[in-house]
């Protein structure tokens, strides 16, 4: 589990990167501004807790000390923003373009742009569809759809632990930003698993990943269907909106759907918000997306200095987290994951 506090120790102790293990400079060495590395991270926006963290990762990786001139743009979950400032990176010449895509569609030209400056560009988080695969060198990030996969099966495992008819199970799903990696993995396992265990889907609607819009789509579905027993939250702020809007209804979130409780899911588990849910049972399972990716991203610009390629794509192991004894691990493509308490 990763609390705010979490963060901060592991990128100021170890984990990140201590003043004077970098680039390029010595310890303790102030670094001429010539030989600073250049990094113009384009970042989706500042819609969640998750977000929030990640940026705050990448710019206490890609600091000064650590040999790093980092141009930071908020895209404000616009991809027009983002193609503006990969413009602006290719114009000022920099080392490297790192990118967390908001949407996978839309790259091409802005991303052979880069490509014919000779800039190389890392993807963070999300992904870019198909057809600009060869215009990025590298990706890292999490496996979208075994998050999604995970939970459903937590579900799947919970109604039988509890002896739930799988067909009572009317679910609704608040969607991530429409065409984001998050989004298209993790409503892609929920369809599956409706098919696979016959639940009702009764409804799913876009929720952005932001809580105001969480709060708005569940009090939406609220006033449309009186039969919801589960809610699936694309990301842990939906779910703080989507509680709010069933309490707000006299109802109870919680994991008793069977004397009347509606029961949260989400995933990113990120901030000390969501564990403090968790832990009171508010949320019943999240799965984990990890937003530490500083590091990452810096180990290979490191690699790439260094004339090592890196891996074309490189998944984050993630756990899944609980508060109910019901469910112990879950098991997917025959490999165990065990559920812990955060
Ligand atoms: C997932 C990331 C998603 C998070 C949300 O890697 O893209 O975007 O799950 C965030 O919290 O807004």
């Amino acid at each position: 589990m990763i609390t705010v506090l979490t963060v901060f120790s592991i990128i100021f102790t170890g984990c990140g990167n201590a003043p004077g293990n970098s680039a390029v400079n010595k310890p303790g060495e102030a670094v001429p501004e010539k030989s600073l590395i250049t990094v113009g991270f384009s970042q989706v926006g500042a819609e969640s807790d998750w977000r929030n963290i990640n940026t705050e990762s990448m710019k206490q990786t890609f600091s000064p000390e650590n040999g790093y001139d980092l141009i930071y743009d908020d895209g404000q979950q616009k991809q027009q923003n983002q193609i503006t400032a990969i413009r602006t990176f290719i114009q000022k010449e920099v080392d490297y373009i790192v990118l967390a895509p908001v949407i996978e569609d839309g790259w091409n030209t802005v991303l052979t742009e880069a490509r014919d400056a000779d800039i190389p560009v890392i993807l963070v988080d999300r992904m870019v569809n198909d057809e600009a695969r060869d215009l990025f060198t590298c990706w890292v990030g999490s496996d979208f759809e075994l998050e999604g996969r995970k939970v459903c099966e937590w579900l799947n495992e919970y109604c039988k632990a509890n002896h739930i008819n799988p067909s009572n199970i009317n679910i609704v799903n608040i969607k991530g930003t429409e065409g984001a990696s998050a989004e298209l993995g993790r409503t892609k396992s929920l369809r599956a698993a409706v098919n696979e265990y016959g639940w009702n889907l009764l409804d799913e609607r876009s929720g952005d990943f932001t809580q105001a819009k969480g709060r708005e789509v569940m009090s939406r579905f609220l006033r449309q269907y009186d039969n919801i027993n589960v809610v699936y939250c694309e990301n842990d702020n939906e779910a703080f909106g989507a509680i709010e809007a069933i309490e707000a209804e006299g109802k109870t979130v919680g994991s008793d759907i069977r004397h009347g409780e509606i029961m949260v899911l989400a995933f990113d588990g990120s901030s000390d918000q969501a564990v403090e849910a968790v832990r009171k049972g508010q949320i019943s399972c999240i799965g984990e997306c990890n937003p530490l990716h500083g590091p990452r991203v810096e180990k290979i610009i490191k690699n790439l200095r260094n004339g090592i390629t890196p891996d074309k794509y490189e998944y984050v192991d993630e756990d899944i987290f609980s508060a109910d004894d019901s469910v112990r691990n879950v098991k997917i493509d025959g490999e165990a994951y065990p559920v812990t308490v955060p």
